[in-house]
Parts: C-alpha cells; structure tokens; sequence
C-alpha cells in the first residue's frame, strides 16, 4: 500500500513517541498505571478527580447546580488531575477509571465506594442519584439520554477530529481539517435545528443533556474552543449561540467552570475545590496574592 503524499504504512505499526503534536508526551497505546500513587481523600462524600476540560466542567457544573437547587449531599471535593503530568496514569486514578481519562468521581456514600468514569456516566449517576436535572415523564427522559449519549459519541469527532487536526496538530492539512470542519458543521446544524423551536435540549426543562453539550458545542459558538469561531462561522447558528449565552449566565455554570481550572484569568481558576467558600477565598489569584505577602 503506498500513498501520493509519501507515506507508506509499514506492514505493523510502530509507536512514534514524539510525533510533534500537542500532547504527544501523555499519548501511548498501552493502558494502564505507570506510577504508584494514591489518590487523596477529602471531607464530602463525593470525590472528584478531574481538570476543567469541556469533558470535566459537565461534572463541576451539574455539582453546582445541584447545590443551587438545595440539595446539600452534592457538596464534593475536586481534587486536581494534571493530565499534562501524567496524573492520570497513577496507581490511584486508574483504579477509579481504567481509561486513565479524566473525570472520575468515588461515591463513598455506598459501602463500598461506587467509582463512575466516563463524564456521562457521572452525569446520569447524578440524576438520577439526587432525582434532578433528567426529566421523571418516559418520553421527555428518553429525549434527554437521547441528547445526552448524542454529545458523548459527538465530541470526539469535534475535539479527536476537528480540534486536534486544526489545533494541535504539527502542521495544518488540507484533509482531514476539511474532514472534520465538515462533520463539525453538521453537528452544530443538528442542534441548531433542534434549538430552533426548543429552549433547551429536551424543551423547557434544562437538563444533564443540556450540561453535556454546553461545554463544547456552546463553548465553541461563544468562540472558547479552539479559536475557530470565524473559521467555522459559528454565527451562523443562531439557535445554538442563543442557547450557550443563556447557560453561560447560571451561576452554577459560572462557578463550575472555574473548579480545577489553571489556565486563563487567575481570578477564574480554582485549582481545587473543597467548600463553597473556596470561590471567594482560594481562587489562584488571592494564593497568588497571599504567596508574594508571605515573608521570604
Ligand atoms: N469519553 C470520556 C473522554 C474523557 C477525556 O477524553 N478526557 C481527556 C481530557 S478532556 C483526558 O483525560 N485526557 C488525558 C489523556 O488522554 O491521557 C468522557 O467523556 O469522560
């Protein structure tokens, strides 16, 4: 088999260490712990393991909002995963999600603790523990898992796809970049259709669904994702950039989306998130503050 732009597979692959993209020192074709390492435990019975990636703030968001709606066995602790270390490869993290991909949460109000991976997983395990943001009617549930597992088999196509070839990618080509901009397209038309007549994913009720495709779809038309909102003309979706700026005011969101971030405006990063005053007493910019007051 040999191909026009010069490359030829060999008959079996070989593993590249350094291939030039973005996150080549994390990526490795064998799973599994590289490390020993446990992970901490804090004070609340749901554990958090994450970063405020689009995939980690569906979990930090719905935490908030469950806590907005008054339902106080949400409090948790969020304990920070730098997957750019290779955290996510520890003893610990990996025993709560053999995927080594963050998040991962430890319900330690069972006997023993439940582990959930996958951030839909989580999203549902939390509905549907605290009987909140996934709709009780048959058809409207449905609707909602419908959205919900649509974002989950979607966004690899626009973050694995679109994201890393026009991104992170060692060069810019032509290929797959039309590949993936195209399937990006499509899938901001499927929701900008269904937004057409609809307020939220399942209609009026705001849900998991919701909180889901917020992260990357909303994230991309508010232009937060990849810097592509001209490149994909993203005003062009009407319905779905309506739709991302109203859940970009809930102060659920705005507070979600700050847990385990380090990145960007200090004042919007908290590294680690243990008690609701931790918004306004340890965001990075205060530690900072206190770190240069501190005698030498
Ligand atoms: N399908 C997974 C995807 C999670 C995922 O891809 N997480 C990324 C960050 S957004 C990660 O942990 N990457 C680390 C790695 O690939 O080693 C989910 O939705 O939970």
């Amino acid at each position: 088999m040999s191909e026009e732009n010069g490359y030829t597979p060999p008959k079996v692959w070989t593993w590249d260490k350094e291939d030039g993209s973005a996150f080549a020192n994390i990526n490795r074709p064998i799973a599994g712990p590289t490390h020993e390492k446990e992970l901490p435990v804090g004070k609340h019975p749901l554990q958090l393991y994450s970063l405020a990636t689009p995939n980690g703030v569906k979990v930090t968001v719905l935490l908030e909002e469950l806590l907005d709606e008054g339902v106080a066995e949400a409090e948790y602790d969020a304990f920070l995963i730098n997957i750019l270390d290779g955290d996510q490869f520890s003893s610990g993290f990996v025993a709560v999600n053999p995927n080594s991909k963050i998040p991962a949460l430890m319900d330690h109000s069972t006997s023993p603790p439940t582990r959930v991976f996958e951030s839909g997983a989580i999203l549902l395990h939390l509905a549907e523990r605290f009987q909140k943001f996934l709709p009780s009617d048959a058809s409207l549930r449905a609707e909602c898992l419908s959205w919900l597992f649509w974002q989950m088999g979607s966004a690899p196509y626009l973050g694995g796809g679109f994201g890393h070839f026009y991104a992170y990618a060692p060069s810019k080509m032509e290929y797959p970049i039309n590949r993936f901009a195209m399937e990006a397209k499509r899938q901001l038309d499927v929701l900008d259709r269904r937004l057409a007549d609809n307020r939220y994913l399942c209609g009026d009720e705001y849900t998991i669904a919701d909180i889901a495709n917020f992260p990357w779809y909303g994230a991309l038309v508010l232009g937060h994702l990849y810097e592509a909102a001209e490149f994909l003309d993203v005003t062009s979706c009407e319905n779905v950039t309506r739709w991302a700026k109203e859940i970009s005011q809930r102060p659920a969101v705005k507070r979600g989306i700050m847990v385990n971030r380090t990145w960007g405006d200090e004042k919007g990063q908290l590294h680690e998130r243990h008690d609701a005053s931790d918004f306004k007493l340890k965001t990075q910019d205060k530690i900072s503050a206190e770190k240069e007051e501190a005698p030498a």
